[in-house]
């Protein structure tokens, strides 16, 4: 581990599901609790069995609580499996699986939600009664909902993600309510401070989970007015996506599996692009400022470390700008 950088003024992570779980956890580790504040997309949100499912906000409520299912890269550790059985045996669906312990979670969040709580409001309670410190943030407190436009017709994104395994090529990416949709309170307000010292897009799908974000008008406004920097931390590494269907959908679109594509993608938003080590030498080229690491987070201590470079990075960037 590195040493721990001056850590003044307050952060936003912008942050999907494992991917960003994993550097939310450093985050933690490396900022005191009130200077962060994590964002979650909620794109990937559905109704499930008249339950309602934030799959992101989960998997970095159960990261951060060291709870999670590192098997799987979803739900929690320890989990089984009787409820699914008896659903099954009933004829109810089985292509989406709710663990026991994980149900608890759902149904908590949709009981709150029919009494008129926020999703913002739930989520901080989770978090309190899970044992979290730094505020997690839902990207709004209105239903956006991500739909594939794929070569076999719209699919809502589970359908898509679980349901077909992501098999279906895509064509575009919508995401529903977000034209309407204002950004949560609590994002909004970390986005405002008046200390605000950076925003990080951690290494989450830009197409799946971090464009439902951008596409809610007051929260991309509110990142194209702002005073800190803006870093990014590549989902590529070695011209491959670390887990997950980043690279088949960037095929799927026309793209070029580079660290430029990246770049584009977040054009006008971002001041900064940090890159694993294995693609260094392409640094000098990119013509944004890049910040060299380890991306790949294995460990705690990788996870803690990727979060320091990242705190640095805005640190150097924020330098350069006086
Ligand atoms: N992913 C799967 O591949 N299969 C599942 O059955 C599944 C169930 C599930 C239940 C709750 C939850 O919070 C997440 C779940 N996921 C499942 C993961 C989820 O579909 C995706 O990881 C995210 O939406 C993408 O970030």
């Amino acid at each position: 581990m590195t040493t721990a950088p001056a850590t003044q003024g307050s952060y936003v992570a912008l942050c999907g599901g494992i991917g960003g779980a994993k550097l939310a956890l450093g985050l933690m580790h490396a900022l005191p609790p009130e200077n962060l504040t994590i964002v979650v997309n909620t794109g990937d949100d559905f109704e499930h069995l008249g339950l309602h499912v934030s799959p992101d906000i989960d998997t970095v409520l159960y990261t951060l609580a060291g709870l999670a299912n590192t098997e799987l890269g979803w739900g929690l550790a320890g989990e089984t499996w009787s409820f699914m059985a008896a659903v099954e045996k009933l004829g109810g669906p089985a292509w989406f699986r709710l663990g026991d312990r994980d149900l608890a979670s759902h149904v908590t969040r949709t009981q709150m939600l029919r009494q008129g709580a926020t999703l913002s409001t739930i989520t901080d309670h989770l978090r309190r009664r899970l044992g979290i410190a730094p505020r997690i943030v839902p990207m709004s407190d209105a239903p956006v909902r991500t739909v594939v436009d794929t070569e076999n017709g719209r699919l809502p994104f589970q359908t898509y993600f679980v349901g077909r395994r992501c098999e279906p090529v895509i064509r575009s990416i919508a995401f529903d309510g977000a034209a309407s949709a204002t950004p949560a309170p609590d994002a909004a307000a970390a986005l405002a401070a008046s200390d605000l010292a950076g925003i990080i897009v951690c290494p989450s799908n830009p197409w799946l989970s971090i464009d439902p974000m951008l596409a809610i008008p007051g929260l991309r406004q509110a990142l194209m007015q702002r005073r800190a920097p803006l870093v990014a931390v590549s989902p590529l590494v070695g011209g491959a996506a670390v887990k997950g269907p980043t690279a088949k959908i960037m095929r799927e679109l026309g793209l070029s599996l580079d660290q430029r594509a990246i770049i584009e993608h977040y054009r006008g938003l971002l001041d900064g692009v940090m890159l694993d080590i294995v693609d260094g030498r392409q640094a000098a080229g990119l013509g944004i400022a890049t910040e060299v690491t380890n991306t790949v987070m294995r460990s705690l201590d990788d996870r803690i470390d990727l979060a320091r470079a990242a705190l640095r990075f805005c640190e150097r960037l924020r330098a350069a700008r006086v």
